[in-house]
């Protein structure tokens, strides 16, 4: 049983003719959709090495849902165990799991299918991100320390260097990650940390596939994937967003010669937040947004050696040199956005009309 039984009893009592399938991409939980007599669900076994205290996550997730639905945002649903007011339910090796609703004829997509659909979901992280900063009376705690804290990111890549087994020791990678830390030497590697910039609430894993689209359309369902939502600023979102949908070749890809940056996806992408924030943004962030995207994934090539250095325990490998792999690719997209900074920021410009 690809989800345990007593698991979905716990959220579903009455269901039956229960069927469950692999759902999504996401390299950190377990997800299933659960098919039953009581409709659609996505069942996550959650990854407690990642998020240590999932009661908290769960307060954040449940304060953020509720703000939105105030809001009349489109977002997530989760249910209750029956019969309690928790949202976690154990199964009987220790693993914890969560249900939510799912939202019928609905996907996400690694790769864009058009620039519509990369403008809808800018403009759905841009707006949930406004949303959730205008919102007063909430707490969200941090699930993760430092998430985009990219400085003790390098930081974190040096100890785990000094602490790496030799047949994981990347020279060349370890070098080149090194050499183009001061890619933007005005910026260095804290240029989105307060008082850089003001922070507000972002979302914090704004990758593609966590947007949710309706089948056969560009409309864009909600926002998923609220494991992050807390202390940030709306330029880390934009960031990973472009990070992950302006190069046609997936994360992962081997041949760097398929790295390529895409401007009219960039352009898209700029063209869906400013029309979200247009009037409420500083100058000094739109002169960060063309850096946050070399900044995001930069971060991403660090996590990934970072991972490589200490044998994949956190994002885990489908082969050996899978985070080597990533790093390449990442460091590879990072470096073009480098080269590629003067045309990024005249379509800034354009859009933001600066
Ligand atoms: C993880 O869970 P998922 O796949 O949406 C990671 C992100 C990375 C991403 C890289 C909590 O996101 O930060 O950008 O992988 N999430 C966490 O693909 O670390
Ligand atoms: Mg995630």
């Amino acid at each position: 049983m690809r989800v345990p039984q007593e698991v979905v009893k716990a959220f579903l009592p009455q269901a039956e003719n229960v069927e469950a399938k692999p759902l999504g991409s996401g390299h950190i939980h377990r997800t299933e959709l659960v098919e039953s007599s009581a409709g659609q669900h996505v069942f996550q076994r959650l990854n407690s090495e990642v998020f240590p205290d999932l009661q908290l996550m769960m307060g954040n997730i449940t304060q953020v849902t509720a703000a939105m639905r105030q809001r009349g945002e489109p977002t997530l649903d989760f249910l209750t165990v029956a019969g309690s007011d928790s949202y976690l339910a154990r199964d009987q090796d220790g693993g914890t799991w969560r249900c939510s609703v799912h939202y019928p004829d609905t996907l996400t997509y690694d790769i864009p299918p058009s620039p519509a659909h990369l403008k809808n979901a800018a403009r759905a992280f841009a707006r949930f991100g406004q949303t959730l900063s205008a919102h007063q009376g909430f707490t969200l705690h941090p699930t993760i320390a430092d998430f985009h804290h990219t400085p003790k990111r390098f930081e974190a890549m040096e100890k785990a260097w000094r602490d790496a087994p030799d047949e994981r020791r990347a020279l060349p990678d370890y070098f080149a990650l090194r050499q183009s830390a001061n890619s933007f030497p005005e910026f260095g590697l804290h240029g989105l940390l307060p008082p850089q910039v003001v922070h507000a609430v972002s979302h914090n894993d704004t990758k593609l596939n966590n947007c949710l689209f309706q089948e056969g359309s560009d409309q864009v369902v909600c926002v998923i994937d609220l494991d992050t939502v807390m202390e940030g600023n709306w330029l880390m979102d934009f960031g990973d967003l472009c990070r992950t949908s302006i190069c046609p070749a997936p994360e992962d890809a081997e041949d760097l010669d398929e790295i390529q940056i895409d401007l009219q996806r960039f352009g898209a992408l700029v063209e869906g937040y400013a029309e979200v924030l247009k009037d409420s943004v500083s100058q000094a962030e739109i002169d960060r947004m063309v850096y946050s995207v070399f900044l995001l994934t930069y971060e991403l090539a660090l996590r990934f050696f970072t991972d490589y250095l200490q044998k994949d325990r956190y994002f885990g490998a489908k082969y050996p040199q899978h985070n080597l792999v990533r790093t390449r690719s990442q460091l590879t997209l990072a470096l073009k956005v480098t080269a590629l900074r003067k045309e990024m920021e005249g379509l800034v410009r354009e859009s933001f009309g600066v």
